[in-house]
């Protein structure tokens, strides 16, 4: 019986194969299609967080403060701030120096801040401040 049945099955099989790969043709350039499109989403995802920096700068871990001097020579201004948990910094008064000289033009002893600090080197630095009104 099992030799009898072998070419039906082959036969069958046969049969079948033809079947399934113009199946599997079909899926793979469905799935090449999807894979295209799913890339294509990707990159509208990229996009998306490209253009959502503005969102993303919501995250910027502002403190506020209030300048109390600025030293422009030096690209430093005094900042009286709030506590800043990130670096276990209570709220004090202290010198900093800025990523860039050109934010203290703006500012004057007495303005309300946001500022972002960071620790580079052992040393903190404003690297983004804001006015607040
Ligand atoms: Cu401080």
């Amino acid at each position: 019986m099992n030799v009898d049945a072998r070419p039906m099955i082959g036969k069958h099989v046969k049969g079948k194969k033809m079947n399934r790969s113009s199946i599997l043709i079909a899926v793979s350039i469905f799935g090449a299609a999807w894979a295209f499109q799913a890339g294509a989403a990707d990159s509208h995802m990229h996009h998306a967080s490209n253009a959502a920096k503005p969102a993303a700068a919501a995250n910027i871990d502002w403190t506020e403060g209030e300048v109390r001097s600025i030293d422009k020579a030096a690209g430093k201004l005094t900042l009286k701030h709030g506590a800043m948990p990130k670096f276990d910094m209570p709220p004090m008064t202290m010198a900093y120096p800025v990523k860039d000289k050109a934010m203290l033009d703006l500012l004057k002893p007495g303005d309300r801040v946001k500022f972002e600090a960071d620790g580079v080197g052992g040393e903190f630095i404003v690297l983004r401040l804001e006015k607040l009104k």
